[in-house]
């Protein structure tokens, strides 16, 4: 049996990670790929429409960090709309935003608001992962085809998931450009000022999916069978989720484990869930958080608080709690330095892991993000939920909204 799944994709080479990094980092894992009916490296790209695609491309560097990488818009033949490509580390985001009115984007924010659309993944053959989709009863978006520009070949493909998000499967073996035939190199004034931007992220760790009320098992099945995505440990069933939580979880991942999906549904609760005013905010089933990995959590924090990013606050008593030092043990820096930052820890067999919450990014109380840095934990923070969730409950009180 011959694995190539510990490799290094062309995107982590270019961002300069390690292999042992990198599996500290998500958590990464060796599985036989030729076994697999639908194989997925890691991520592609993940596509977001929003109401203003050029500030959104500004935020993303001067706050995040990011680096301007790539451009498709009016004055190189796309009307349509304008598109921003971004890197942190190995991850890419396509910024979206439409400049024609007549444009179908529109239609999309004025439903979703911002939002992501697409979760693209890289997989070394697409025709192969189609068929397996066809074959499973999904909604294949767009066929396998090819897209050619002077840099070579591209081929792509898209099958439907939750809500109106899609996954579009690419294969870049064949190709060098930027981004995407259609896309120019570009780099910012912003960036031509500073030079590069210092780099907050190295990876995305996982995307959480919101869907209804009694859906989340269908989705499972859906990864299951449509993607060969196996299901991980953690999950938040009714036991728990009456208490507090207000919402159940599952998780599942590819076969390497770069790309994670915990999938979550309102739970029946004594509040109105996260989940509902999620699902009401945006109109539907989607993306609800992506979890940025960092090896520095504490320097990416203090950045982007510099930069005007605001966190969700965890109270002193976290971490006043005797139970939790218990649970935790020695961790790389002193609870104080996590205190005042608001950063939650949490442990399980395998290790433990650092992460915080920011407060929804854009003007719905739908999209956020998740600082992540593992040290073995291949868990998500269920040791953290409690806490976690009070604090989400307590900014959706704030809102009217609970
Ligand atoms: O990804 C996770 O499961 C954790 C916990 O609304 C979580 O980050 C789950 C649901 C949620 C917020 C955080
Ligand atoms: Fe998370």
């Amino acid at each position: 049996m011959t694995d190539t799944t510990l490799d290094l994709t062309p995107q982590e080479r270019d961002a300069d990670l390690d292999l042992n990094q990198l599996k500290q980092l998500v958590g990464l894992v060796e599985y036989d790929e030729a076994s697999d009916p639908f194989p997925v490296t890691g991520w592609d790209a993940i596509v977001f429409v929003v109401g203003n695609a050029t500030q959104t491309a500004h935020y993303y560097q001067s706050a995040w960090g990011m680096t301007l990488e790539a451009y498709s818009g009016p004055e190189h033949g796309n009307r349509d709309h304008k598109s921003f490509v971004l890197r942190s580390g190995s991850i890419r985001f396509v910024i979206k935003g439409a400049v024609s009115p007549a444009s179908p984007l529109i239609e999309h924010h004025a439903k979703h608001g911002d939002g992501v659309v697409d979760i693209a993944l890289e997989v070394p053959d697409v025709d192969r992962c189609v068929a397996q989709a066809r074959r499973m009863g999904a909604t294949v978006i767009d066929e396998p085809q090819d897209v050619t520009d002077e840099h070579g070949t591209l081929r792509f493909a898209s099958i439907a998931t939750y809500g109106e998000t899609r996954h579009t499967l690419v294969d870049r073996s064949g190709y060098s450009g930027p981004y995407w035939p259609g896309y120019v190199e570009r780099t910012s004034t912003y960036q031509k000022r500073d030079g590069a931007p210092k780099r907050l992220f190295q990876a995305l760790d996982h995307i959480v999916g919101n869907v209804e009320l009694g859906k989340m098992d269908e989705w499972v099945g859906f990864y299951n069978k449509v993607m060969g995505f196996v299901n991980m440990a953690e999950f938040i069933g009714d036991d728990i989720a009456t208490d507090y939580s207000a919402l159940m979880s599952k998780v599942v991942a590819n076969g390497n484990h770069r790309v994670k999906f915990p999938l979550n549904e309102p739970a029946l609760g004594k509040k109105r869930s996260q989940i509902d005013e999620y699902l009401d905010f945006y109109g539907g089933p989607g993306a609800q958080h992506l979890a940025l990995a960092t090896n520095d959590i504490l320097r990416t924090y203090d950045e982007l608080l510099a930069n005007g990013v605001e966190f969700l606050s965890t109270p002193d008593s976290y971490y006043e709690d005797p139970e939790l030092r218990e649970r935790i043990g020695q961790v790389r820096v002193p609870i104080e330095e996590l205190q005042r930052r608001g950063i939650l820890v949490d442990r399980d067999e395998d290790g433990y892991l650092l992460q915080i919450f920011t407060r929804p990014l854009g003007d719905r109380p739908t999209v956020f993000f998740e600082l992540i840095e593992r040290h073995g934990s291949l868990g998500f923070g269920k040791g953290n939920f409690q806490a976690l969730f009070t604090a989400i409950e307590r900014e959706q009180e704030l809102r009217g909204n609970l």
